[in-house]
C-alpha cells in the first residue's frame, strides 16, 4: 500500500501511544499537522511559543505514561523550544522533538530555515536522528522513542525532511514497536551488603529524587521498617507523601527545613536514591553525608561525584529497591520503633509553620496562603511551579501527598515553565484539579500561554505571586550584598492582561481575602475557564532554603572573596555608596 511520510509519522506516534503533540505549524511541518488532525488518538495542541510547547511536552512526560512530543518548525522553532528541551535534558525527562526540515533532495541550497540542527541541539539532547527514506521513517521514530526512555531518560531530536513528508510510496508491511526490556540484573551480594548496613545503623536516613517516583510504595515500606526519616530533592518533592509520619521535607543540609535538619542530625547511614546531590537540593552542597553512604541511581556518573559512596548500586530504582526491601525484611523481621522520631518530625513541622504564621504583614502571609489552598485541594491534584522564591515557599509550606503531584523546573531552572505546564497537566489529566504558582517575572515570560487554556476550555488556576520583583534574585542580592540590581521589571495591569487572554481575574490583597478569593477562583474553574489569581504576596520573610543556601555559598568562598564581599556589603549598608 502507498503511504505518505506524514501518514507514517502519525502511524508511528499513534503506535507508541502519544496522546498530545505541542507546537506551531509552518511550511516544514503542515503535512504532519494535516495528518494529526485526522487522528482519533492524538490531539495536536497549538501553542503561542515553542518554549511553551517544550514545557508542555515535559509536563506530559513527567505525569503520564506517554511521551511528551513536539511538532515544530526547524530553525526558530527549535531555538525557541531550546529552553524547554534543555530543562528536560537536565531533569532526565523523556521527550520527542520532531521537526519538519528542509528538502533533502540534492541541489537544494539556500532554503529558508536551513541550519545545522543536530549540532545546535547536541548539548541538550540524548541523540539526533534524521529520516533518510520513507522506508526508515517509522523505525526511526521507534528507535528515537526507545532512546528517550532507555537509561537516563531525556529528549531526542528527529528531523523529517519536507520532501519525505510529502512523498507517497509503497511501504510494505509496517514495523511493530518492541520496547527495550527494562529489568537489569541485580547483584545480590551488594543488595545484601546494603541491607546489612541499613539495619545495623542506629540512625539510617533516606534521601530521594524524582527518578525514584515509581518506587514510592517501596520507599514508604523501607522507611517504616527501618525507622528512617525521608527527605526529598526539589524535583523529587512528590516522590514521598508529605502526610507520611517519616516525611521530613525538601532539601538536605543547611538549607533544609528544621524537620529535615533535626531528623538527619545523627544519620549514620544514608540511602540516597536517584539524586546527584545537586546544588539546589543540597543548598550549595551544604551537606556531609555519613561514611556509610549507599548511593543508588540509574546514572553511574553521579557516583562519587560529590561524596564518596560506601556502596553504589546502578540501575532502575524500583527494581533495586524492591530487592533491597526484600532483603531487609529477611534480615530484620520486626520493624524498628519510630514513634519518637515521628513525633519529633511532627513537632518540628508544627513549629516551623507557627514561625511563619507569626510573621506580621498587611499583604498575604505565604503560610496562610498555602494553608488555605491545601484545604481547597482534593486528593487528585496536580501542582506546577515556576522558578523563583515562590517555588521554595511552595516546597516548604505546601504539603504534597500525591505521588508525582508536584512539578517544577530544577536542573536548567528555566523561568516560563509554570503556565504551559499547568495547561498540559489539565489537558492530560482532565479530571484532576490543576493549579500553578507563578512569579510575576515568569508570568511576563510565558503568560501569553494563558490564552491557550482559554482556547482548550481548561479550568485551571494560576496563582500569580505578585511581589512586583524578581523576588528570588532580589533576595539573593539583598541579603549578602545590600544592593539589588535589575530586579524590577515593568508593572503589568494584570486585570486587563487576564481579560485580554480570556481568563477570569481574582485579586487577593491580604489574608482576610484568602478564603473568599480562593472560593471564587475554584468556583470559576467549574465553568472550564482559566483563572488568574493575583496574590499580593509578602516576601519579607526568607525561606530556610534561601538563608541556608546563601550562608553556604559565603562559607565556600575563598578568604579574599569573603573579605571583599563583607567590606562591600558593610560599606553599602552604612555609607550607601556603590
Ligand atoms: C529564563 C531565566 N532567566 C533568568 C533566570 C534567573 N532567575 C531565577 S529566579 C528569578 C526571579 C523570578 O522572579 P519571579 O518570576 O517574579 O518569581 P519570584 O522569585 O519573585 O517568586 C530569576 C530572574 C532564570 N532562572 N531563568
Ligand atoms: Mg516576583
Amino acid at each position: 500500500m502507498k503511504r505518505s511520510g506524514a501518514w507514517l509519522t502519525r502511524y508511528a506516534l499513534e503506535t507508541i501511544g502519544v496522546t498530545h503533540t505541542f507546537g506551531i505549524p509552518g511550511e516544514h511541518n503542515t503535512e504532519i499537522y494535516h495528518e494529526l488532525d485526522l487522528s482519533e488518538k492524538i490531539t495536536p495542541c497549538i501553542v503561542t511559543h515553542e518554549a511553551s510547547a517544550a514545557f508542555m511536552a515535559d509536563a506530559v512526560s513527567r505525569t503520564t505514561d506517554t511521551i511528551g512530543t513536539l511538532i515544530i518548525v526547524p530553525a526558530s522553532g527549535v531555538t525557541h523550544a531550546a529552553s524547554g528541551i534543555a530543562e528536560a535534558f537536565l531533569d532526565g525527562i523523556p521527550m520527542l522533538i520532531i521537526t519538519g526540515c528542509v528538502d533533502s533532495e540534492p541541489g537544494h541550497r539556500y532554503q529558508h530555515q536551513a541550519i545545522d540542527l543536530p549540532t545546535l541541539v547536541a548539548p541538550i539532547t540524548k541523540a539526533s536522528f534524521r529520516v533518510k527514506s520513507l522506508g526508515d521513517l517509522v523505525s526511526t521514530i521507534f528507535e528515537a522513542y526507545r532512546t528517550a526512555l532507555d537509561g537516563v531518560p531525556g529528549p531526542v531530536f528527529i528531523e523529517i525532511p519536507i520532501n519525505l513528508q510529502l512523498s507517497h510510496e509503497e511501504t510494505g508491511e509496517l514495523p511493530t514497536f518492541k520496547p527495550t526490556p527494562t529489568k537489569s540484573a541485580i547483584d545480590d551480594t551488594v543488595i545484601a551488603q546494603a541491607a546489612q548496613m541499613l539495619i545495623q545503623a542506629e540512625h539510617p536516613g533516606i534521601f530521594v529524587g524524582w527518578g525514584a517516583k515509581e518506587a514510592t510504595d517501596i520507599i514508604q515500606s523501607l522507611a517504616s521498617h527501618l525507622g528512617a526519616p525521608v527527605a526529598t530533592t526539589l524535583q523529587g518533592l512528590s516522590v514521598f507523601p508529605a502526610n507520611h509520619p517519616l516525611h521530613t521535607g525538601m532539601g538536605f543540609g543547611l538549607s533544609a527545613v528544621p524537620a529535615v535538619q533535626h531528623a538527619f542530625e545523627k544519620c549514620d547511614c544514608l540511602l540516597a536514591v536517584a539524586t546527584c546531590f545537586s546544588e539546589t537540593s543540597t543548598g550549595n552542597l551544604s551537606v556531609t553525608p555519613p561514611e556509610n553512604l549507599i548511593h543508588l541511581d540509574i546514572d553511574s556518573k553521579v557516583f562519587n561525584a560529590h561524596f564518596p559512596a560506601a556502596l553504589s548500586l546502578q540501575g532502575d530504582a524500583a527494581n533495586l529497591l524492591a530487592a533491597l526491601l526484600k532483603k531487609v525484611l529477611e534480615l530484620q523481621a520486626t520493624p524498628k520503633e519510630s514513634e519518637e522520631l515521628a513525633q519529633q518530625i511532627a513537632a518540628n513541622k508544627q513549629s516551623y509553620q507557627s514561625l511563619w504564621r507569626k510573621h506580621k504583614t498587611d499583604r498575604v502571609n505565604p503560610a496562610n496562603f498555602f494553608d488555605t489552598l491545601r484545604k481547597k485541594l482534593p486528593e487528585k491534584t496536580l501542582v506546577a511551579c515556576d522558578d523563583g522564591n515562590h517555588t521554595m515557599l511552595a516546597a516548604e509550606l505546601l504539603p504534597i501527598n500525591q505521588t508525582g503531584g508536584f512539578i517544577c523546573p530544577t536542573g536548567f531552572n528555566a523561568m516560563g515553565y509554570c503556565i504551559p505546564a499547568v495547561n498540559a497537566l489539565k489537558l492530560s489529566h482532565p479530571s484532576h484539579t490543576v493549579v500553578g504558582i507563578v512569579g510575576n517575572g515568569a508570568m511576563l515570560m510565558s503568560g501569553m500561554e494563558t490564552i491557550t487554556a482559554n482556547k482548550y476550555d481548561l479550568g485551571v488556576i494560576y496563582f500569580l505571586f505578585n511581589d512586583g520583583e524578581l523576588g528570588k534574585i532580589d533576595q539573593s542580592e539583598e541579603i549578602p550584598n545590600k544592593r539589588m540590581t535589575g530586579t524590577k521589571q515593568g508593572e503589568a495591569d494584570w486585570i486587563s492582561f487576564s481579560h485580554a487572554m480570556g481568563c477570569e481575574y481574582v485579586a487577593i490583597e491580604d489574608d482576610s481575602q484568602l478564603q473568599p478569593g480562593l472560593d471564587t477562583a475554584f468556583r470559576l474553574t467549574l465553568q472550564d475557564k482559566p483563572v488568574v489569581v493575583d496574590v499580593y504576596i509578602d516576601y519579607s520573610k526568607h525561606t530556610a532554603f534561601m538563608d541556608g543556601a546563601l550562608k553556604t555559598k559565603y562559607r565556600r568562598a575563598n578568604r579574599t572573596t569573603k573579605a571583599r564581599h563583607l567590606a562591600r556589603a558593610l560599606t553599602r549598608k552604612f555609607i550607601g555608596s556603590k
